[in-house]
């Protein structure tokens, strides 16, 4: 199942479960702590008093009373101490018991907030980084949609430098767009790769091109490129007929990698994926395709061939698809790096 990222107050959330960053005393406290007790009423602190605490690192679980959870699961983070008192290892613990609390419970669905990033100070930017290490750590075998919730627009930044540079490549890449035809834009966006598949329909927006032309266009390339590269055209000729499902299984298996490694790489759910299987037909939406392009690491070609077969190009009018090419074009596959980029420009995040 996906870690996703989102910006919510967690006690609005109906997922079958909300963490608390709490204290040890369990007994209330300000911030989130504070928050989930006054939505959630009287009741969930007569519970509370029931527990006898809870030490840093671990996690106990109450009803949700008057919240739209099932669940709140309280767990107690570090208080920063400049780092060198095991404040990871003890964040780390906070989201594993958490999550194993969820687990046990038969939860579908949990929601963190960013444990010890407020009241305690752990550093936001080192509070966040735990948590997706430690989501993404679990996901890998485990089997919940979870929840990274983002509260304040100060609570998460990715560095300075990298949003200084993807900012700086957005900019380029709308110059280009305003400044060069269309045929050098789309030289210049495949600049150096072998194998342009999918052309980027000048002046069609990203998100659903007119798949009639878009075959023309798909055969034009096709053709410019004959006289280069005569043996990959026939074969290319020859998968013209191929649907995105079949393109994506065939991608898989030439990686060598197993259905469920490139589901969970691509943040993709296992249902999600099986109804890609079993469909040959599947149009998956523009962030699902995406993010299988990510996932199998394919080049900026190969990921324009994909997604033309679910009828979407990479375009240089779409900020989402500008930073998404410019992780790709440095060979960073990472889609929990990719997606925190996505976010601190208020975009959509790859994945199911
Ligand atoms: N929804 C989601 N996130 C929130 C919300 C909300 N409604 N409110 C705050 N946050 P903090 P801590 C974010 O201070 O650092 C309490 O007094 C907030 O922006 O709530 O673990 C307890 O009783 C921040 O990013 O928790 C403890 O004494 C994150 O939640 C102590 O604070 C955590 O901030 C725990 O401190």
């Amino acid at each position: 199942m996906p870690l996703k990222l989102i910006r919510a107050d967690i006690t609005k959330l109906s997922c079958d479960a909300i963490v608390n960053a709490a204290n040890s005393t369990l007994l209330g406290g300000g911030g989130v702590d504070g928050a989930i007790h006054k939505a959630a009423g009287r009741g969930l602190l007569l519970e509370c008093m029931k527990l006898g605490g809870c030490k840093p690192g671990q996690a106990k679980i109450t009803g949700g009373y008057n919240l739209p959870c099932k669940y709140v699961i309280h767990t107690v983070g570090p208080k920063w101490r400049g780092g060198t008192h095991g404040e990871k290892e003890t964040l780390q613990s906070c989201y594993r018991e958490a999550l194993r609390l969820a687990e046990e419970n038969g939860c579908g669905s949990v929601a963190f907030p960013l444990i010890s990033a407020g009241v305690y100070g752990y550093p936001k930017a080192q509070a966040f980084r735990v948590a997706v290490d430690a989501i993404t750590e679990y996901l890998l075998t485990g089997d919940l949609l979870v929840y990274l919730v983002i509260f304040d627009s100060a609570a998460y930044q990715i560095s300075e430098k990298l949003y200084g540079e993807i900012a700086a490549y957005i900019d380029d890449c709308y110059v280009e767009r305003h400044s060069d035809t269309p045929a050098q834009q789309y030289s210049r966006l495949y600049d150096g790769e072998s194998f342009p598949l999918a052309p980027s329909a000048p002046d069609v927006p990203c998100a659903a091109a007119n798949p009639a032309d878009d075959t023309d266009m798909f055969c034009d390339a096709l053709k410019t490129c004959a006289a280069k590269q005569p043996v990959e055209l026939e074969e290319a000729l020859r998968r013209l007929d191929e649907s995105f499902s079949e393109m994506l299984l065939r991608k898989i298996d030439e990686k060598g990698i197993s259905d469920a490694a490139c589901y969970k790489k691509a943040n993709i759910d296992r249902k999600l994926f099986s109804k890609i299987r079993s469909n040959r037909l599947y149009k998956p939406s523009k962030p699902t395709a995406l993010a299988f392009a990510v996932a199998l690491e394919l080049p900026l070609a190969e990921t324009g061939e994909l997604l033309q077969k679910a009828g979407f190009a990479l375009s240089h009018s779409s900020k989402f698809d500008i930073i998404v090419e410019y992780f790709i074009r440095r060979g960073v596959y990472d889609i929990f790096r990719i997606n925190e980029a996505l976010f601190a420009f208020d975009q959509n995040l790859l994945g199911g």
